[in-house]
C-alpha cells in the first residue's frame, strides 16, 4: 500500500476507534504457540490495536471435549466495523488450521468477539455481547484480569465452580 500521507484514508482509517474485547481459545496442537501467534497476528490487522492481553489460563473443556484449553482475552481498539472485525478473526482462525466438524469440537484456534463498544448486535452471523460469556469462567476470569470494571464479583462467583488456572510462564 502507498504511504498514508500520499493517498486518501481508507474507510478503516476514518472511522472512530471502538474499544472491543476478543476471547482466544485453543485445545489442539501447540496451544501456547498458537495463542501467541494469534495475538501478534491480531495486532498486525490494519485497523486493530491490541492494548492489553491477559495471562494465559489452562481450563477444563466446557460443553466440549479433548485436552484442556488455553484461554486468554485481549483488549483492543479498532476502527473496523464489528462484521469486518469478525471477518478478520475468522481469517486468523483459518490461518491456524481451524476445522469445524461439529459444534464445540476441539479446535486449533477460536477467536470470539465478546464486546464491541456498547453495541448490541444480533445478526445471522454475529451476536454481541457474546451470548454465553457470562456463563464461562474461561472468559470472565481473564476479562476481569485486564478490565476489572467490566466483570462484577457476583459474575465471577457465578462461575466459581469451573476449573481454571493461570499458566506459569515458561522458563529459560
Ligand atoms: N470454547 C467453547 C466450548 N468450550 N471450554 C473451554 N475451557 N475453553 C473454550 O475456549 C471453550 C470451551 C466454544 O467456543
Ligand atoms: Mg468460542
Ligand atoms: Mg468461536
Amino acid at each position: 500500500m502507498q504511504a498514508a500521507a500520499d493517498r486518501s484514508p481508507t474507510e478503516a482509517e476514518t472511522r472512530p476507534e471502538v474499544v472491543a474485547f476478543v476471547a482466544l481459545g485453543a485445545n489442539l496442537g501447540d496451544a501456547t504457540q498458537t495463542l501467541q501467534t494469534a495475538l501478534a497476528a491480531l495486532a498486525a490487522v490494519p485497523g486493530v490495536r491490541v492494548r492489553k492481553t491477559s495471562s494465559l489460563y489452562r481450563t477444563a473443556p466446557i460443553e466440549s471435549s479433548g485436552p484442556d484449553y488455553l484461554n486468554a482475552v485481549a483488549d483492543i481498539t479498532t476502527t473496523l466495523t464489528a462484521p469486518a472485525l469478525l471477518d478478520a478473526l475468522q481469517t486468523l482462525e483459518q490461518a491456524a488450521g481451524r476445522e469445524r466438524p461439529y459444534r464445540n469440537a476441539p479446535r486449533t484456534l477460536d477467536l470470539d468477539l465478546l464486546l464491541y463498544g456498547d453495541s448490541r448486535i444480533q445478526s445471522l452471523t454475529l451476536t454481541v455481547p457474546h451470548p454465553r460469556m457470562w456463563e464461562r469462567a474461561f472468559v470472565l476470569v481473564p476479562l476481569h484480569e485486564i478490565a476489572p470494571g467490566r466483570v462484577s464479583r457476583e459474575a465471577l462467583d457465578a462461575v466459581a465452580g469451573q476449573p481454571i488456572a493461570p499458566c506459569q510462564p515458561q522458563r529459560g
